[in-house]
């Protein structure tokens, strides 16, 4: 086995790259082509391969390291070199088909096939420079529109290979008059890439290197001049000098900071790569935060932009999807003193789900009020009879078992849509919502036609507490057919309580209090308790829902009913 020093093998003209990767450690086990190490020029960013399979046994370079031509990698223990453990080869990866290929660095030479007499105008091709060993490079960002002026080496595309990505910039100052390839395209050394109009002779505004490209077809006659110039190639080096002002490790301009291979990963997962936070240095983006953000999104933790769009969060989204004008965005701190808090988990779920039903759900309430006097006193007695046992019998409790009677009754209220049809439930949990410190909840009593008014309100209790205390779990949540929103021991009047999809109508109810009722021949006091019934109204119409409520009423006035 013999220990070979991988080095770091011709890149062209980039001269000290950053290293901005290690995609290997001491002890891994690597094959030959495998990447080793990604470096970055502001223009143009590679991953380094191994020409040697074996084992990592030391690294010798860090992030941040400045690298080039020869500089060693790491020390791998060849697995197919003959030779003893302690002899030492140096082995540069023999070819490196990734790197970009050499910037011009010439003096620029007017491209003879570019004369033409100095005319007002001429537009000039622009073609895909030397790219080097790259073949079919894919068009991932377009950065220049038609009608815009180009600076000389200003880029004008970028392209990646699974390997490394850069910058193609213009040798030309011009007005960009066509652009002949769109993001997705695949390119070649020669392809065309943009049609330039400058201003005077093509000659005249070539200032820089022209690239050794393939001959090219001189140009048509003047005013309409056109010459064949290739956009200069990556050249980060000469590019570099150019723009010695920006930081060496940015990526090219408007792309998230990753390395090709990142990106590709990315693209192949359909991850929007600029919505990854980097964990790498100066903020990169790894593979781990691709595959971070993947399981954000799948666990629902997290959402993309695109989704949060196509399912406004509790806060509304932008309103966009839904072809709204734009939320409005107000400096509050403008009118006076603010505190900002970010909203508990419970709320944010929630309100996505009640926004959805909310804007779903052709919703209707229909409002009336039920003689509960009588119940109420039977309720006032029983508790006191049953003092000692200490079940305390709720309003709510008696409205569960109403309602059961009610949905038996009208079995579509108890339904479900699905598609175009109608699941009817022949079982009748009923959820209630519960206030909690943590926000709206909805915990759900099974089987509410099998037990009494006495079992109900016990578990009602129980689940209430935990609901209070965070403490419910998912399966004592789900599966209700009817929920019950109770106001009452807190006041109001009437409200338009939210389906809780994919349920079809919810009765809201609030404080009962005593009013004066004719019975036919005086008023006589009442206590009457006001119901809110809101109902889906691609299932239910308003006349069932009147009969419904009207039901619930002849119900609560005499309890006696339930058993009929
Ligand atoms: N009219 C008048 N008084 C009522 C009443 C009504 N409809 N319902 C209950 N009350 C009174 C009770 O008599 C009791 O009074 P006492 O303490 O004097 O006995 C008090 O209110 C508390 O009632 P309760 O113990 O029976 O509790 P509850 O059934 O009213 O409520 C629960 C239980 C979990 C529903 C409640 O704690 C809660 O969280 N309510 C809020 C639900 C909510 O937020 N809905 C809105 C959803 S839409 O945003």
């Amino acid at each position: 086995m013999a220990l070979v020093e991988v080095q770091v093998p011709d890149i062209g003209d980039f001269d000290e790259v950053t290293v901005i990767e290690l995609m290997v450690k001491v002890g891994d086990t690597v094959k030959a082509e495998q990447s080793l190490i990604t470096v970055e020029s502001d223009k143009a960013s590679m991953e380094i391969p191994s020409s040697t399979a074996g084992v990592v046994k030391e690294m010798r370079v860090a992030l941040g390291d400045k690298v080039k031509q020869g500089s060693i990698v790491l020390v791998v223990e060849a697995q197919s070199v003959e030779g003893s453990a302690s002899s030492v080869e140096r082995v540069p990866p023999a070819a490196m088909p990734q790197a970009p290929a050499a910037a011009p660095t010439a003096a620029p030479t007017p491209n003879a096939q570019l004369s033409t007499p100095n005319p007002a105008s001429s537009t000039i091709e622009v073609h895909v420079p030397d790219i080097g060993d790259f073949k079919d490079v894919v068009v991932i960002e377009v950065m220049v529109k038609p009608g815009e002026a180009i600076k000389v080496e200003q880029s004008l595309i970028t392209v990646e290979s699974d390997k490394a990505s850069m910058e193609i910039p213009s040798s030309h100052a011009g007005v960009l008059q066509e652009l002949k390839v769109k993001v997705g395209d695949k390119v070649n050394i020669g392809d065309l890439l943009a049609v330039l109009t400058v201003q005077g002779s093509a000659l005249s505004v070539e200032r820089t290197a022209a690239p050794s490209l393939p001959a090219s077809p001189a140009a048509p006659a003047a005013p309409a001049a056109v010459a064949l110039v290739a956009a200069s190639p990556v050249a980060a080096a000469a590019v570099a000098t150019l723009n010695t002002e920006r930081p060496t490790l940015n990526a090219p301009q408007g792309l998230p900071h990753a390395s090709p291979s990142v990106r590709k990963f990315a693209r192949e997962l359909g991850v929007p790569l600029a919505e990854v936070k980097g964990s790498g240095l100066k903020g990169r983006i790894t593979e781990a935060d691709v595959q971070a953000f993947t399981q954000a999104v799948m666990s629902g933790a997290a959402q993309t932009k695109a989704q949060a769009a196509k399912a406004p969060a509790a806060s509304g989204g932008d309103g966009a999807a839904l072809g709204l004008i734009p939320w409005p965005k107000v400096d509050f701190a403008k009118f006076g003193p603010i505190e900002r808090k970010e909203m508990g988990r419970i709320k944010k779920i929630s309100g996505a789900n009640l926004l959805r039903n909310a804007i779903m759900i052709p919703a209707v309430t229909n409002h009336d009020d039920a003689d509960i006097t009588d119940l109420e006193a039977f309720r006032v007695s029983t508790n006191k009879e049953n003092e000692k046992s200490g079940v305390k019998v709720t309003m709510l409790a008696f409205l569960i078992k109403a309602c059961v009677a009610a949905l038996k009754k009208y079995p579509e209220f108890n339904s479900s849509l699905d598609g175009d049809a109608l699941v009817y439930k022949n079982y009748w949990h009923i959820g209630f919502a519960a206030d909690t410190p943590n926000g709206l909840m909805v915990p759900v009593i099974r089987d509410c036609d099998k037990k009494g008014v006495l079992q109900i309100s016990q578990e009602m209790g129980e689940l209430a507490k935990k609901a209070r205390e965070g403490k419910l779990s998912p399966a004592e949540m789900t599966g209700a057919t009817f929920t019950i929103s109770s106001l009452g021991g807190i006041g109001g009047k009437y409200f338009t309580p939210i389906i809780n999809a994919p349920e079809v109508a919810i009765l809201g109810v609030c404080k009962s209090t005593m009013e004066p009722v004719w019975d036919g021949k005086q008023f006589v006091p009442r206590l009457m308790l006001p119901l809110s019934l809101t109902w889906d109204h691609r299932v239910i119409d308003g006349a069932a829902a009147a009969r419904f409520n009207a039901f619930l009423g002849q119900i609560l006035s005499d309890f006696r009913r339930v058993l009929l």
